[in-house]
């Protein structure tokens, strides 16, 4: 291992995001820490191939208990690791779930920003330790301007986009106040297939997935008119690093600049189950119909509408182009088609393996 491997620390490891950020900063030849939460059961499914016995001499990889919610911890652990880099990934990252549990969404992704921001300053790490946040587009909320870049007013729409706007601002004023390399990537939807199975696009890949298996009859979605902006985690991660590269710290949107709604992402998933779906009825009423056998494989669900929603979401990343060199590669079709043909490929090894 080299003397003058630079060392990074991931908050969120665990999850989409995190797992293929270590993956790439291992690649670059980093010394990874990630901080996981204990959980009762097993949660680091996405990083298991790149997990490393501690034991071992060449270790690069390693993991800490931790939580946003616990500052001694965050001190103890940035104070242990002194990273020349920390991608700040750990969040209560589900929209719809933060209507539910408010309080804990600011306070792990609001108040949590702060506590290593402030880990940070305590440990006299200010001048040296580049900071990345996760900001997202959801900050934009309601439609100000399209498309969306990093001029666009903010409105925010759920308690989990107010606690992200505040983490937003406290990065830009530690930056302001104390000239940290702090940057905030403005992160329009990125999917893949280590997406989190009750996010949209993962729902309906797997859903897809179990249909043609025969495991499912039925898939039940809320808002099908909503319109994103998704591209590929994997091409993301890389403008995170990007950003913490230049020499002086910005604000960067990165999106692929085309927008799809729900209904056309559902209906692509089927097309690659070889279903031809056809809608009928509106609102509520709404249903995806199988062409061929006119059975009814998809419905709405009023359950998964959001008490203020997000409708049309497209990102213009003109900045992360000119200035990170940043561009994505994979299409919103294709990603699709990977995802589905991902989740049809892991349940037919699991039907293999369980017999079943
Ligand atoms: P995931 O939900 O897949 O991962 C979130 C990670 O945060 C998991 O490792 C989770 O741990 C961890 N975590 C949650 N709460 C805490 C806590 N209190 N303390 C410590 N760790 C915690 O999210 P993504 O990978 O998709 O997103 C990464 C980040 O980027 C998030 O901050 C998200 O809000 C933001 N973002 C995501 C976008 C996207 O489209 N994916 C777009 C824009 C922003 P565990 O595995 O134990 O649950
Ligand atoms: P989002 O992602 O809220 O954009 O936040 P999600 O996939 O949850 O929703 C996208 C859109 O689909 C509509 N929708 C449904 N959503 C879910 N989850 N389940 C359903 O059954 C369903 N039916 C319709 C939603 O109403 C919404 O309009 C994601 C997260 O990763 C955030 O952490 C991140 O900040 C933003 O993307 C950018």
């Amino acid at each position: 291992m080299s003397k003058d491997a630079k060392v990074a620390l991931i908050t969120g490891v665990t999850g989409q995001d995190g797992a293929y950020l270590a993956q790439l900063l291992l690649d670059k030849g980093y010394i990874v820490h990630g901080i996981k939460r204990r959980s009762s059961s097993f949660n680091t499914g996405r990083i298991e191939n790149i997990y490393q016995d501690p034991h071992e001499t060449n270790a690069r990889f390693f993991l800490h208990y931790g939580d946003m919610t616990d500052a001694t911890n965050l001190i103890r652990i940035v104070q242990e690791t002194k990273p020349d880099e920390i991608y700040n990934l750990a969040a209560q990252s589900h929209v719809q779930v933060s209507f539910e549990t408010p309080e804990y969404t600011a306070n792990a992704d609001g108040i949590g920003t702060l506590r290593l921001l402030e880990a940070i300053r305590i440990l006299g790490l200010d001048k040296t330790t580049r900071f990345y946040q996760a900001s997202t587009s959801e900050l934009y909320g309601l439609v100000q301007e399209v498309p969306q870049r990093e001029t666009t007013p903010f409105y925010p729409r759920s308690p989990y986009a107010a606690a992200k706007l505040y983490a937003y601002w406290i990065v830009v004023n530690y930056r302001e106040a104390y000239g940290m390399h702090a940057s905030n990537g403005i992160l329009f939807n990125h999917e893949s297939p280590l997406r989190g199975e009750t996010f949209v696009t993962r729902k309906i890949t797997r859903a897809a997935a179990a249909i043609k298996l025969g495991r499912q009859e039925r898939l039940y979605l809320g808002n099908l008119d909503a319109k994103r902006d998704w591209g590929h985690a994997r091409e993301y991660v890389r403008g995170m690093w990007l950003m913490l590269q230049q020499d002086q710290p910005d604000d960067y949107v990165l999106a692929t600049g085309e927008t799809t709604p729900v209904r056309t992402f559902v209906e692509w998933a089927f097309a690659d189950i070889g279903i031809d779906l056809e809608w009928k009825g509106r609102g509520v009423e709404e249903k995806g119909i199988d062409a061929a056998t006119g059975q009814v494989l998809v419905e709405v669900d009023p359950r998964y509408f959001r008490p203020t929603e997000v409708d049309l979401l497209i990102g213009d990343p003109t900045k992360a182009h000119e200035k990170l060199g940043w561009h994505h590669e994979t299409g919103v079709r294709e990603l699709a088609r990977e995802m589905v043909q991902e989740d049809l490929r892991v349940m037919q090894s699991d039907v293999v393996a369980k017999g079943v």
